[in-house]
């Protein structure tokens, strides 16, 4: 992180700004008068909303604390000069398996994007998962009618055809670094942002999440932010996503985010689904705590009342842990 305390460094940050918006304007003009632009923006934005609309600017101040690049619009993002590096997929939020969205970004020194400029595109190219599918998916349909047209096609005529589709279309940047500017279109408003605690969850999703964005692991359970968004599916801002009593890093006892062989689920109160809850949760109205590793802290300690919670005959004889409650319970024991 750069530190912006003086006067001076601002000024000097302000005024980079300020050239690099005008800077974007020159180069825009560029793409459109090289024409490669349009045809690209025409294989995304439908026809009566080509040039309709104005362009959208999120600042580098927005990125920093997190913003929405708007659904089919014509999107200019500036990327903080705070963020040394960043991944498309933290950067866009990881919608990029479901959003088809496209851009490139604007190099700092114009002449590294010669090849790029001959081909059309003032920049380096970089496409969604869903946009590269979608892409791979016209191509086979296009060979195909190519195929039934013309058949006496060679071999030879069908690699030159999709070499040159595939050139246009590369996908060329996975890292994004501060200072940049980028182009965007996407058919779905995604979120974009800085991720200032590096927890893989950015900016504008630690806001839509109510988590804070200068802490990786914002409820202390042990697992990171992003993990449990992006791969747990568990709450960044509750240590017992399921309520069943015992907290998360304790069920994910790895803590990597997957519930593997050996834990109990983080999102499932009752792991082995034998109707006790993992840890201890209120039953009858609230009037017992009823459950199977009731000292929660994760491990099966037999004969000391519990129960596993991974296991529906935890001791193997035959009956159910859930009947050995009932049975408790029907002979008046205290702590079933
Ligand atoms: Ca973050
Ligand atoms: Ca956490
Ligand atoms: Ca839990
Ligand atoms: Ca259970």
């Amino acid at each position: 992180m750069v530190s912006l305390n003086t006067h001076t460094t601002r000024k000097v940050l302000q005024r980079a700004t300020m050239t690099l918006g005008a800077l974007s304007l020159v180069l825009v003009a560029y793409g459109f008068s090289r024409g490669g632009f349009e045809s690209m923006e025409g294989r995304l934005l439908p026809k009566h909303q080509m040039h309709r609309s104005e362009w959208v600017t999120i600042t580098a101040a927005k990125v920093l604390s997190g913003s929405t690049i708007p659904a089919e619009r014509e999107v200019m993002v500036h990327i903080p000069e705070e963020i040394t590096r960043i991944t498309r997929k933290v950067l866009f939020g990881r919608k990029g398996d479901t959003v088809r969205y496209w851009g490139y970004c604007f190099p700092q020194n114009i002449h590294d994007s010669s090849n790029n400029v001959r081909r059309g595109f003032p920049g380096d190219l970089f496409l969604s998962e869903a946009e590269r599918e979608f892409r791979r998916q016209e191509l086979i349909a296009q060979r195909r009618r190519t195929f039934s047209v013309f058949e006496n096609l060679t071999a030879q005529d069908l690699n030159e055809t999709r070499n040159r589709t595939q050139s246009r279309i590369r996908h060329q940047v996975e890292i994004f670094t501060g200072g940049n500017t980028c182009f965007v279109m996407t058919e779905k408003s995604i979120p974009v942002g800085a991720d200032t605690d590096g927890d893989g969850l950015n900016n504008a999703l630690e806001r839509g999440y109510g988590s804070d964005n200068k802490n990786p692991d914002t409820d202390g359970d042990g697992i990171l932010d992003g993990l449990e968004v992006f791969r747990m599916g568990s709450h960044p801002t509750k240590r017992d996503s399921d309520g069943d009593g015992i907290i998360d890093g304790i069920e994910d006892a790895n803590r990597n985010g997957r519930f593997e062989p050996g834990e109990t689920n983080p999102t499932q109160w009752d792991t082995d689904r034998d109707g006790l809850c993992d840890g201890l949760c209120k039953v009858n109205k609230g009037q017992d705590l009823r459950g199977e590793d009731k000292n929660l802290n994760g491990e099966y300690e037999p004969g000391s009342g519990e129960y596993n919670p991974r296991k529906v005959d935890s001791d193997g004889d035959g009956v159910l842990d859930e009947h050995e409650v009932f049975l408790c319970v029907l002979g008046g024991g205290d702590d079933c």
